[in-house]
């Protein structure tokens, strides 16, 4: 029996985690008539409401458990013949654990997924990671090869599982459809359980300081990170960003594997052996039987790593077939997606950017990089033990006030005093105090910017739940 064919046997299949993936996952799994043990730690989840989400099935069954780790009966492995795991959950969990050490395989959905793509499927398939940027560059790739007259879905870490694109075929053990071209975001998180992905296209965008808390250290990340690249051949692409001093590093492991994949290099400026990059308004790009240069100018993206992100979106949608002029045009038009550098206008005279996206020191280095002396810089939230010091010199050249908010503050507040040059340093309680005050020190012309380089979750929902707010407050200045 082939690992996949687990899936059509009726079995009981353990799922962990009932959130954007794991009720789909479930969904799919009880359709094809499986027996289904459903946990997630989060006791406050409307039962109800998991139930109304999977729908009406008439096949398969669903035992739901609702309990925290401690208080899981891990005797219920018993029988099971895989684990589907969601991203976030880390592999210590003891459920996990118990799985390894009964030999349970423990898939994330994008292996599952992955398992039930036909070749052809496989084929057409892009997959873009880094710490920073992934979302923007994956719809970036999709709005190029849809301009292109091509059917994709972008699918993956932005919020769609790579599942909900499938259609599944259960005579031929495998999804329909064949001319979808998909364009998969992908996480360090999903990487770790995943083991036969192979895209055809493998974008690696940077490599910076971000999820210490779940990564032991930078080197475990990356090593996550890379795992895109791992059972690439000859047939396949490694496109990597050159700039990124960790991506430029590692990537000698790709070009010493005999039989691996073509490495499409990127990079601002020419110098470093570069097959791709930039100057005049212009895209430049010289690989293999690729030449050529795609217009730029005028693009609504900005900043030096959109630029960057255009180069790997490129290189990406070249190898589809997308034609430079087709490339510069969807690029130039393409706008820029909320919470990303997303310019709010000039209010009450000081111009308002949300950057709530950013979740990471990198991140908010990037929202900087175009800045002189000019913005108050509205920061904090839920720390992962990220390193904070390379922020320092951009905090000096581009930032005339800090605004910290939220539980990294009191650290953030000494790190900055103790080792920067930034004077003007302040705490406020909430979101709308923070505003408020930004309203009140930053001089009429200056940036009021919101880019908080931590997570969300020790004040708001999500990051779209703290730019939204973010958004509603400055926008009553405008009275
Ligand atoms: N849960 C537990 N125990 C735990 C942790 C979580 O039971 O220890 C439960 C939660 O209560 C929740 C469920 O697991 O009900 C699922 O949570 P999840 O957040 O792990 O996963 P999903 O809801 O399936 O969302 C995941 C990604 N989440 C994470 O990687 C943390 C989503 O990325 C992604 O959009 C979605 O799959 C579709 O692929 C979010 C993210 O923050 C946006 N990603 C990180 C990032 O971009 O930096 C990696």
């Amino acid at each position: 029996m082939k690992d996949i064919d687990i899936i059509f046997n009726q079995k009981k299949i353990i799922v962990m985690g009932l959130g954007i993936t794991g009720i789909p996952v479930t969904k799919m799994l009880m359709e094809l008539g499986n027996h289904i043990v459903a946990f997630d730690n989060n006791t406050g989840l409307d039962r109800d409401e998991i139930y109304s989400r999977i729908g009406k099935i008439a096949k398969g069954d669903l035992e739901m458990i609702l309990a925290g780790e401690e208080n899981i009966d891990i005797s219920l492995l018993e029988g099971a013949g895989l684990v589907i795991v969601s991203p976030g959950i880390p592999s210590e969990n003891s459920m996990l654990r118990a799985a390894a050490d009964r030999g349970i395989p423990v898939w994330d959905e994008l292996e599952l997924s992955w398992r039930l793509l036909s070749d052809k499927q496989r084929f057409n398939t892009i997959a873009i990671t880094g710490t920073n940027g992934k979302t923007t560059a994956v719809n970036l790739t999709g709005a190029i090869l849809q301009d292109a007259g091509m059917r994709v879905e972008v699918c993956g870490n932005v919020g769609r599982p790579l599942l909900n694109t499938i259609k599944i075929d259960e005579n031929i053990k495998r999804a329909v459809d064949d001319n979808i071209i998909r364009i998969i975001e992908t996480s360090s998180f999903q990487l770790e359980r995943t083991y036969t992905f192979k895209p055809r296209a493998g974008v690696l965008l940077n490599i910076t300081s971000d999820h210490m808390d779940r990564h032991r250290c930078i080197e475990d990340y990356a090593d996550m990170k890379l795992k895109l690249f791992s059972n690439q051949d000859i047939s396949d692409y490694a496109i990597v960003n050159m700039d990124d001093s960790l991506t430029a590093e590692k990537i000698t492991n790709i070009k010493s594997r005999e039989n691996g994949p073509s490495l499409i290099k990127y990079s601002i400026k020419k110098e470093k052996g570069s097959h791709i990059w930039s100057g005049s308004g212009n895209i430049y790009y010289d690989f293999l039987s690729y030449k050529g240069k795609i217009n730029i100018r005028d693009a609504l993206l900005m900043g030096m790593h959109n630029t960057s992100n255009a180069m790997a979106a490129s290189a990406a949608s070249l190898i589809y077939g997308a034609s430079s002029e087709n490339t510069g045009k969807s690029i130039r038009d393409f706008e820029p997606l909320s919470h990303r550098m997303e310019y709010l206008g000039e209010i009450a005279g000081i111009r308002c950017i949300n950057d709530s996206k950013s979740t990471n020191p990198d991140s908010t280095i990037a929202a900087l990089k175009d800045f002189t002396k000019e913005v108050t810089l509205i920061m904090g939230g839920k720390d992962k033990n990220m390193d904070f010091l390379p922020l320092l010199a951009f905090l000096d050249s581009a930032v005339n006030n800090i605004i910290l908010i939220g539980r990294s503050a009191p650290y953030m507040e000494d790190l900055f005093k103790s080792k920067g040059n930034v004077h003007s340093i302040f705490r406020c309680d909430s979101l709308e105090e923070a505003v408020r005050l930004g309203f009140k020190i930053t001089i009429r012309g200056d940036v009021l910017l919101l880019s908080p380089g931590c997570a969300s979750m020790d004040m708001f929902r999500d990051y779209k739940d703290r730019g939204d707010r973010f958004k509603r407050i400055v926008m009553s200045f405008k009275e």
